[in-house]
């Protein structure tokens, strides 16, 4: 039977862990497990013959790291051949009765993806693309893509999978306790974007045991109309007598995976610290349990790397800032290529309340596709909501949507047949929720009734190309008000006829009725309302106005969306806060300072060129960018923000930083003595080194910096080489103290002549004295009178 038919009819097992079988089997720590499984052919087969005789209907390959970055194309090549040939050989031996699955498994490439690391966004979808076509030329019948913590390499690698092979494809994310991925997407994040792309099964691998797992399964199952997969490990692990063991065992992993399906997961499997025992169990309990198959939720949904917005509660705000009609800054900013300008419009209107930004980048003197996937890929990483890609370009469109980190809002599709052609099948492929224009080749029609036809064929047209009228939001249009008296009733008519006979969601660009006439956010915040009270779902206004915002506050006060009148008060009592104009030297400081939480590294740089002759050097790291990093830090602390926001920051201070450095003097006679500084082994903290680097070197001391995550040897090696009569070693996490212990030990054993002196946010005054350091300096400066104070010795 073909594999989604039986998912349908029963629930599906998948396999349980490889690792620990690979290393029971002879795998050493050193070997590759790829390239194990080609050597050791006959053992391979049996591990995974036992999951099949254990009742799994689908077997991965042993594939989890076989690409091009760990292995050459000709052997990666003969990996995946052998190792789909030993899945279909173990198939063919088991005694198993269940029907039998090959899944190619594609876990991640272990590097992050630009902006937050170095990995490109093509050349991903080029790795997972090698490897996916491989897997359906030596016939797998499926692909499992697995164990993935960023939404981006996720969305790499179910692209490169779609666009390269015709098999079914599963994914599966690992979740952190937070109930996000590492890079802070949501579970409902996921399930609207890899809809999008068109996987067939969604779900969760690895991360913890089921039992700390169950909170974020039901998020999923909640929101998914694709079967749901559920793979967690055996718990968590701990080692006993040199060997890992998992916290739990075989008959309670499976009372938690059969809950899991009355709950309505469709898929079910183990990851680390599974056996084939727990799937006999598994097997066991859930044996009569009917298959709830996923029914589609024809949820409205767009999203961004990080979260979701849902339509059809609340109206949403859609920010039409950054869009060079009628305003000159931004077209000024799209020609110079002025990326900041466009960013910090984002981020104003984010704050001001808009949860989607329009981005339209149409000018007629530039070159539209490149700037587009520029700022879309720029807004993407630092403004943290939904993205609407406007324009009238397919092509630009394209280039945007596939670069896009979620699913993306789509400005817009019309009834005419040349714009659906164009645009439908760019919303199937890369998903998204797309704005349908009530016009058609004979214009927009002047009644509602002709508005309500059109929009009845856009959406034939669509479930033509598969794609549900959940996934449209139709835009009824408005013209000014000053030229057509019946313009704004006849929009208004239609906002409330399409929703009511269509069930989908709708949207204006509000300011179009006003034009023409004084005082335009007047009747702008006015019509806005009619518009909501008639069941508008969204807007695309600026939330830079305050007549719109009250507006909009005021319905949902009045509109029972606001509990407790929550937002309103809110709103009301910030805008109390913000309306101190004057740009003083607080002021300044305070925009340095949330350039850098914000993560503006062009902005930070360029304000801090500005003013770093009236702060002084060193003021500018001490009250601007040390705070500013501890506000991220702290945001970090309390999930308030994420890894890649995090990352973002390090870069906006990283460029201040420079500024500093090019202000700073370091041509001080370097007469004093060698100095080598580092970070320890598995901390990639730099920063507070190199503050420290910069002020000694200013100080006359030869520095030798030999970097971050640098090896007790290494550490050993520098010291002996540049004669070092001084070492400095930094350590910012609680984790890597203990390598700081260690090389402190180490370097006193091999080299007890040098003086060692430590620092890094975790240390103390008491911990580094029982590191056995020389010296402990909380700041930089007493890393120069420490180095002062050996002089003469
Ligand atoms: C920026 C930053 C990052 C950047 C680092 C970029 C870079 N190139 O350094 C990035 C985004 C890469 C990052 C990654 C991670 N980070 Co981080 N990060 C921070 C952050 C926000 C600021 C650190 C900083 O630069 N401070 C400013 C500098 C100037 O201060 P400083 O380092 O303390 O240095 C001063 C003194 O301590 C002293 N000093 C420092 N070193 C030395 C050395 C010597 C010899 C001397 C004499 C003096 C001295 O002088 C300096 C100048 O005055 C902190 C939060 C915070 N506010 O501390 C978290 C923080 C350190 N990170 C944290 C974590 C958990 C991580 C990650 C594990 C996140 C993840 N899940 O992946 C990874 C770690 C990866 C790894 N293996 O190291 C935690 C650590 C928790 C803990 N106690 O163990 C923190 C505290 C955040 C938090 N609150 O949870 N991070």
């Amino acid at each position: 039977m073909n594999l989604i038919d039986l998912i349908k009819k029963e629930i599906l097992v998948l396999d349980g862990g490889t690792g620990t079988l690979l290393q029971k089997s002879g795998l050493k720590s050193d070997e590759m497990p790829e390239r194990w499984g080609v050597v050791n052919r006959e053992a391979m087969i049996d591990i995974h013959r036992r999951y099949y005789d254990a009742g799994s209907n689908v077997v991965n390959t042993n594939t989890f790291g076989a690409n091009t970055l760990h292995y050459t194309a000709d052997e990666l090549e003969n990996i995946v051949k052998t190792a789909i040939e030993n899945v279909r050989e173990a198939a063919r031996r088991s005694s198993s009765g269940k029907e039998k699955f090959v899944s190619y498994d594609m876990g991640p490439t272990g590097r992050l993806l630009k902006p937050y690391g170095d990995l490109a966004f093509e050349d991903a979808v080029e790795i997972f693309a090698v490897q996916a076509r491989l897997a359906q030329k030596y016939g797998a019948d499926l692909i499992s893509i697995e164990t993935m913590s960023d939404s981006y390499e996720t969305k790499a690698a179910l692209l490169a999978v779609k666009e390269n092979t015709s098999l079914p494809v599963f994914v599966t994310n690992a979740y952190t306790e937070d109930e996000t991925l590492l890079t802070g997407a949501s579970p409902e994040t996921m399930v609207a974007m890899l809809e999008g792309l068109g996987a067939d099964a969604i779900g969760l691998n690895c991360s913890y045991g089921p039992d700390k797992l169950m909170g974020v399964i039901r998020r999923i199952i909640k929101v998914s109309s694709v079967p749901v997969i559920f793979k967690p490990n055996a718990g968590l692990p701990c080692v006993v007598n040199g060997e890992s063991v998992y916290s739990i065992e075989p008959e309670e992993f499976a009372s938690y995976i059969a809950q899991a399906c009355e709950y309505g997961v469709n898929i079910v499997g183990g990851c680390c610290g599974t056996t084939p025992a727990y799937i006999e169990k598994v097997c066991e309990k859930i044996n009569g349990i009917a298959q709830k198959y996923s029914e589609p939720k024809n949820l409205s949904v767009c999203a961004c790397g990080m979260n979701s917005v849902y339509f059809g509660g609340a109206p949403v705000i859609i920010g039409e800032r950054i869009n060079p009609t009628g305003k000159k800054l931004v077209k000024q900013a799209l020609r110079d290529n002025d990326i900041d300008y466009l960013i910090k419009e984002g981020i104003e209107q984010k704050n001001c309340g808009a949860q989607v930004l329009d981005v339209n980048c149409g000018l007629a003197e530039i070159d539209e596709k490149t700037v587009l996937e520029n700022v879309t890929d720029k807004l993407q990483s630092v403004c943290g909501i939904p993205l609407q890609i406007d324009t009238s370009d397919p092509i630009a469109m394209e280039k945007a949507l596939r670069i896009y980190n979620g699913k993306a809002m789509i400005n817009s599709v019309n009834g005419k047949k040349e714009s659906m052609d164009e645009i439908f099948p760019l919303v199937k492929k890369y998903g998204g929720f797309v704005v349908a224009l009530t016009l058609d080749e004979n214009g927009i029609p002047d009644t509602a009734d002709e508005r309500l036809a059109i929009a009845q064929r856009i959406i034939d047209t669509a479930a033509n190309y598969g794609i549900g009228r959940n996934n449209l939001i139709f835009d009824p249009l408005c013209m000014t008000v000053s030229t057509d008296d019946n313009a704004a009733k006849v929009t208004l008519e239609s906002v409330k006829l399409i929703r009511e006979k269509t069930g989908c969601n709708t949207v204006l660009g509000v300011s179009n009725v006003s034009f023409g006439l004084p005082r335009r956010e007047i009747i702008n915040s006015a019509f806005f309302l009619l518009a909501m009270q008639n069941g508008l779902s969204a807007a695309i206004v600026n939330p830079k106005s305050d007549e719109m915002m009250n507006a909009y506050y005021s319905f949902l006060a009045l509109s029972g969306f606001d509990k407790s009148c929550m937002n309103y008060i809110g709103r009301m009592s910030g805008m109390a806060v913000s309306s101190d104009e004057g740009k003083n030297d607080e002021a300044v400081k305070e925009d340095i300072i949330k350039a850098i939480i914000d993560g503006r590294d062009d902005y930070a740089r360029s304000l801090s060129e500005k003013f770093i002759d009236e702060t002084g050097a060193m003021n500018l790291v001490n009250e601007f960018i040390i705070p500013a990093l501890d506000v991220i830090g702290r945001k970090f602390e309390k999930k308030e923000a994420y890894l890649p926001q995090l990352l973002m920051s390090a870069e906006a201070a990283k460029a201040c930083f420079e500024v500093v450095k090019s202000h700073t003097d370091l041509s001080g006679s370097k007469n004093k003595y060698p100095v080598v500084l580092a970070t320890v082994s598995g901390d990639i903290h730099d920063i507070g080194k190199n503050i420290v680097a910069l002020l000694l070197d200013n100080y006359g001391y030869e520095v030798r910096d030999i970097g971050k995550n640098v090896s007790k040897e290494t550490v050993l090696e520098s010291v002996v080489k540049y004669n070092a009569k001084l070492l400095g070693l930094s350590a910012l996490m609680t984790t890597t103290v203990p390598a700081m212990a260690e090389t402190v030990e180490f370097i006193r054993k091999e080299c007890p002549g040098v003086k060692i002196m430590v620092g890094g946010a975790v240390l103390t005054e008491e911990l580094a004295e029982r590191l056995n350091a020389d010296a402990y300096c909380p700041d930089a400066m007493a890393s120069v009178r420490y180095a002062e104070s050996l002089i003469d010795l």
